[in-house]
C-alpha cells in the first residue's frame, strides 16, 4: 500500500488519482492536515511532524511506499525562515526513520530548482552545480536532499527524489510559491480578468506542466533500482518562460487579456533561481522525456479551466 503525505497540495492531488488508476484505490492511502472534500478513496488526516501518528499511519495499512509531498513552499517560507526549517525538516526525517523502521520498499522526495542560488550557474544549470540556495526552503530541500542520499548509503532505504520546476497545473491551485503566477494567470484570462503579476516580465524561469510533472515522478519510481545513479535529486526540465512569454502565448487566444507588473518580495527569490536546466542524468538513467511545450501547456490550461469555470465558447 502506497501513503501520499500531502496530498491535498498542487502535486498530491494529481498524484493520489494517478496512482488509484495505476495500483487500484484500494491500495493508496491519501494523507494531510484536513480532510478533502467529495475524495473518493482512503484518507487520513496526518500532521507528518508527529512521528507516533506517522508510524501508526503506516502500521495500519502496512505501508510499503510513501510519497512524502509535504512542505512550505519558497515565497510562504520567508514569512518565517526557522519555522519552514523545522517543519520542512521534521517532516522528512520523520518519513526517512519510519520508513527505516518499517522496512519501507521505497520513498520519494521532492526536490526543487529553488536548491540552486550563490555560485550556481542560471543557464542550462547542471544536476551538479553548487547548492547555495538564499531561501529557507531551499535550504530544507539541500539538507533533504543530502539526508535521501545518507538513508540510501547508510540505510540502504530506497529513496528517489526530482528537483521540480515550477509546476503548472489547472486540477490543483498553488500555494505559497514564487512560481504560482504561472498557474494563476491563466484563471484570470480564462475569467477575462485583467492580472497583476508579482514577478517582472521579463524574468524567465524553468516550468513544467503537471502531466509531465507526474509522469516523471512515476516513470522515476519505477525504474529499477540500479539505474538510479542520482540519490541526492534529478534534475528535470519542462519548458522555460517569462511572464511576458507566457501572456504572448494566451494572448493567441484572449487578444485584450490585461497584465500589469507589480513585483513584490518573490521578485528577489526567482532572480536568483536557474532560467534553464540540464537534465541529461534523468534522461540518460530512466529516459525522461517532457511532452509539454508553451502551446500545449497554454491550449491544455484555457480549455480545462474553461470547463471548470463553466465558460461557454467565445
Ligand atoms: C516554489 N513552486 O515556487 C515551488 C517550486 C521551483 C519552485 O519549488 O516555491
Amino acid at each position: 500500500t502506497i501513503l501520499v503525505i500531502g496530498a491535498n497540495g498542487q502535486l498530491g492531488t494529481v498524484l493520489t488519482q494517478s496512482l488509484q488508476l495505476k495500483y487500484g484505490k484500494e491500495n493508496i492511502v491519501a494523507s494531510d492536515l484536513r480532510p478533502r472534500e467529495n475524495y473518493d478513496g482512503i484518507f487520513e488526516i496526518l500532521d507528518a511532524t508527529d512521528v507516533r501518528a506517522l508510524e501508526k499511519v503506516v502500521l495500519k495499512y502496512h505501508i510499503g511506499e510513501i510519497y512524502h509531498l509535504a512542505a512550505i513552499l519558497s515565497a510562504n517560507g520567508e514569512k518565517d525562515p526557522l519555522h519552514t526549517w523545522g517543519v520542512n525538516m521534521k517532516a522528512l526525517l520523520n518519513v526517512l526513520e519510519v520508513s527505516r523502521h518499517n522496512g519501507m520498499d521505497k520513498v520519494f522526495f521532492p526536490s526543487t530548482i529553488a536548491v540552486f542560488g550563490e555560485g550556481a550557474s542560471q543557464e542550462n544549470t547542471c544536476n551538479n552545480e553548487p547548492l547555495h540556495p538564499l531561501t529557507s526552503y531551499g535550504i530544507s530541500k539541500v539538507a533533504g536532499e543530502n539526508w535521501g542520499l545518507y538513508y540510501f548509503s547508510k540505510y540502504g532505504l530506497d529513496v528517489r527524489s526530482l528537483r521540480y520546476p515550477g509546476v503548472i497545473g489547472y486540477q490543483s491551485n498553488a500555494g505559497g510559491g514564487t512560481t504560482d503566477y504561472a498557474v494563476e494567470i491563466f484563471h484570470s484570462a480564462v475569467l477575462e480578468k485583467p492580472f497583476t503579476c508579482f514577478l517582472d516580465g521579463k524574468t524567465t524561469l524553468p516550468m513544467i506542466f503537471i502531466d509531465d510533472a507526474i509522469r516523471a515522478t512515476l516513470e522515476l519510481m519505477d525504474a529499477p533500482k540500479e539505474s538510479i545513479k542520482v540519490r541526492t535529486s534529478y534534475n528535470i526540465s519542462g519548458i522555460s518562460f517569462s511572464p511576458e512569454e507566457v501572456v504572448s502565448s494566451i494572448r493567441k487566444i484572449y487578444p485584450n487579456f490585461e497584465v500589469n507588473y507589480v513585483p513584490d518580495h518573490r521578485q528577489d527569490i526567482a532572480s536568483k533561481w536557474p532560467k534553464t536546466i540540464n537534465d541529461k542524468e534523468a534522461k540518460q538513467d530512466w529516459g525522461w522525456r517532457p511532452e509539454y511545450d508553451m502551446e500545449k501547456i497554454t491550449n491544455v490550461m484555457v480549455y480545462k479551466l474553461k470547463e471548470r469555470y463553466n465558460v461557454v465558447s467565445k
